[in-house]
Parts: C-alpha cells; structure tokens; sequence
C-alpha cells in the first residue's frame, strides 16, 4: 500500500520480537507509519501487513545494511526507536566469552550508534525528532554473572547521555527507556542459549513480570510528549522487582 506522505513515521529496530514488535504495533495505533527494522525477515513481514507499516530487512551491526535502511527511510523521520538489543551469556567475568561480550558490545551500543548516526540528518529534517533508546536496569546497577550485559547497557546509557548533550541545540529529543524484569518470548532463552529451564528459572513464582506491551506502552507516551518535554530517562519495573536483586517470588516448597 503507497504511504500516505502526511503521516508521522517512526523506526523500530529489533520489531522482530518482543518489545520492539510490541512497540512497533504502539507506536502504528497512535498513527505513526512504523518501519519495522529487524534481520528476519518473515516476522517483519508478517508484522508491517498486520500494522499497515513497511518491513525493512536490516543488521544494525552492519554498517551496510544499516545504510539501507537510511535509504527506505528517506529524508524525514519523527521517532527513532533503538531496541535491538541482548544479552548472550551469563557467566562470570573469571569464565567469560570474548565473543559473546563483543556480540553484546556490537548490538547494544554499536548498533545503536550506527543507526543513529544514519538517521539522525532525517531525525533534524523533521524539526521535532524523537530517539529513544531502550537501556535496560542493567546499564544503572552490576549483578554476578551479568558484566557483559550491564557493561553493553552501561554502555547504551552513557551514549543517550551522551547524544543529549551534543545535540543541545537541535530539534532532537534523546531519550532512555530502562525496563527491569520484562518476560517476553525470547530475552532470556537467547541468554541461556535456548535452555528452557534457565530461562524459566529467571521469573519463577514472580506472579506479573512486566510485559513487552507494558513497556511499549511506556514508549508510546515518551515519544508522544510535546516537542518541549524530554524524558531524559524512565525505570520501568514489575513491582515485584523493588530492586535488581529484590524480587518477590512465591515458591512451592520443596519438601
Ligand atoms: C533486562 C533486565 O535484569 O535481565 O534488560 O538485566 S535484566
């Protein structure tokens, strides 16, 4: 269907999945026409179709691929979202993989960066553009057996902080979302390398986790504020979760 020229265009990265999907389907029910950004290419499909929106086959870890979504995008964008994202791997820093911490470094902050260096001239043209980039509560605290995720999103935090400063003077708002405990279909299966019990065993006898659409939801009202209100960053947590390692659970005991 031909894209109506008027209408407000947003970019979801990683809307294969998860939050970004879920944001993704937001951000088209408050009018945006949304480019879904995501490497497989079935899903995007099937979810620019159901949203009225365009799929973009694109690695954010490739500069090439990252430039041909710049292209789709053309010269005008309102709201950057900058979710593609992960964490491989849990082990301590004494049994760490180099691979799966550059893998990490690679998504959540190079990534980020290269979409955003792409878009940005399109982001200005528009006079009132948005970037929010989804951090997570593991770029504010350290937990045992997570340094490469909270370093990476350590990472993501400091580059929106960053791009805040150094874009003081234009029409860019930069924004960090950072959600603790959100149970989506593939976070914590893609950590445990598909070990199921793992990646159950993170939300155990945690009665409402956050969802991917409570976090969309979020999204949904950051980027829609005035052109004059920044929400520099939002915590979003189960309230569960009263900290990174305070959570209540309710387990069977174990006789
Ligand atoms: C996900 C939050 O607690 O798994 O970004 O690090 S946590």
């Amino acid at each position: 269907m031909a894209r109506m020229s008027t209408s407000r265009t947003a970019v979801v990265t990683g809307a294969s999945s998860g939050i970004g999907a879920a944001t993704a389907r937001t951000l088209a029910a408050q009018g945006f026409h949304v480019f879904c950004a995501a490497r497989r290419v079935d899903r995007i499909e099937a979810l620019a179709a159901e949203i009225g929106g365009t799929a973009v086959v694109c690695d954010v870890t490739d500069a090439d691929s990252v430039a041909g979504l710049a292209a789709r995008v053309g010269e005008r964008l309102d709201v950057l979202v900058n979710n593609a994202g992960g964490a491989f791997g849990a082990s301590p820093v004494a049994q760490a993989d180099s691979d799966e911490w550059r893998q990490m470094f690679e998504v959540n902050v190079i990534g980020l960066m290269q979409v955003t260096r792409a878009l940005l001239p399109a982001l200005v043209a528009s006079g009132a553009g948005v970037i929010l980039n989804v951090g997570s509560t593991a770029g504010r605290v350290a937990y045992e057996g997570g340094a490469g995720y909270t370093a990476a999103k350590h990472g993501t935090q400091v580059v929106t902080e960053t791009l805040r400063l150094e874009l003081w003077d234009q029409p860019v708002r930069v924004c960090e979302i950072a959600p603790g405990m959100v149970r989506t279909d593939e976070f914590a299966l893609v950590r445990f390398e598909g070990d199921q019990e793992k990646a159950e065993a993170v939300y155990a006898g945690v009665a409402e986790p956050l969802t991917a659409e409570d976090v969309a939801d979020a999204i949904g009202w950051m980027v829609t504020r005035p052109a004059h209100v920044n929400v520099d960053e939002l915590v979003i947590r189960p309230r569960a979760q009263a900290a990174q390692h305070k959570v209540h659970r309710v387990l069977p005991d174990v006789h």
